[in-house]
């Protein structure tokens, strides 16, 4: 079973575009997917929850706006799957993709990261602002763990790879402090084409930018200090 986690917050005009093409790209592929929402304004849980029984879908309803790192964990908590996959509501990421990402598992491969930054991806439609941004924030990622788009939002796992780990949630990078601190014996990148959102507004902003800088010191730190060993390491610890 594939669990789909995807975190919500006023995204009512693009889930059911997002659910749609999902059922369409996982084929026969066993699968669920899992909105978590913060208490959107504009209604995208209750949107979510009549999208079933056409889709498989569960939402987790939370209070208020929580933060899109916990919010990620609390869909790995209510997830069934023993895959996890984890994408943005407002279609940069493309759900065709999906698929790619969780056939990228097996073999010792316990977690797949979508990426801008290999042969074959890229961003399209991207203000030069975020571009910069996102180009040094990878750059300083990948000092600290081997994936180049360090920062990606869509990746897949293995619920091995975080159980029993304890993530940090801070800001906006879930998939760097898995990639950081998960256990995994190997990590590959599966290129995808970035899109700029269409619809709905940005949650992006010099808060993420500096709760990242925070995120990328405690990494470091613990690197330095000894209670980060590498993903193998890690993984033989089991
Ligand atoms: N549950 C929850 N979801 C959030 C929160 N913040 C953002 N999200 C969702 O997380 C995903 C990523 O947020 P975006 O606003 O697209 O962030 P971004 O991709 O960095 O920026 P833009 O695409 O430019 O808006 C989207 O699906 C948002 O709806 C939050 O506090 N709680
Ligand atoms: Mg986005």
């Amino acid at each position: 079973m594939i669990s789909v986690v995807v975190p919500t917050y006023n995204e009512a005009a693009t889930i059911p575009v997002l659910a749609d093409r999902l059922a369409k790209a996982m084929g026969g592929r066993p699968w669920e997917l899992v909105v978590v929402d913060d208490g959107s304004p504009d209604g995208t849980a209750d949107v979510a929850e009549r999208l079933a029984p056409e889709v498989p879908v569960r939402v987790v309803r939370r209070a208020g706006k929580l933060g899109l790192a916990t919010a990620v964990m609390a869909g790995f908590a209510a997830a069934t799957g023993e895959t996890l996959v984890v994408m943005d509501a407002d279609l940069s990421h493309p759900p065709e993709v999906v698929p790619r990402l969780v056939d990228a598992l097996g073999d010792g491969t316990e977690l797949a990261v979508g990426s801008r930054y290999v042969e074959g991806g890229g961003t399209v439609d991207w203000p030069l602002r975020r571009r910069v941004v996102s180009r040094v924030a990878c750059l300083m990622g990948n000092a600290l763990v081997p994936v180049r788009d360090a920062t990606s939002g869509f990746f897949a796992l293995r619920r091995s790879v975080i159980e029993g780990v304890r993530l940090d949630p801070i800001g906006f990078k879930i998939g760097f402090e898995v990639i950081a601190r998960g256990r995994y014996r190997r990590v590959v990148e599966v290129p995808y084409t970035f899109r700029d959102r269409e619809a709905g507004a940005s949650k992006f902003g010099t808060r993420e930018i500096l709760s990242y800088a925070l995120q990328l010191l405690k990494v470091a730190r613990d690197k330095v200090t000894g209670r980060l060993s590498s993903p193998r390491e890690r993984g033989r610890k089991e």
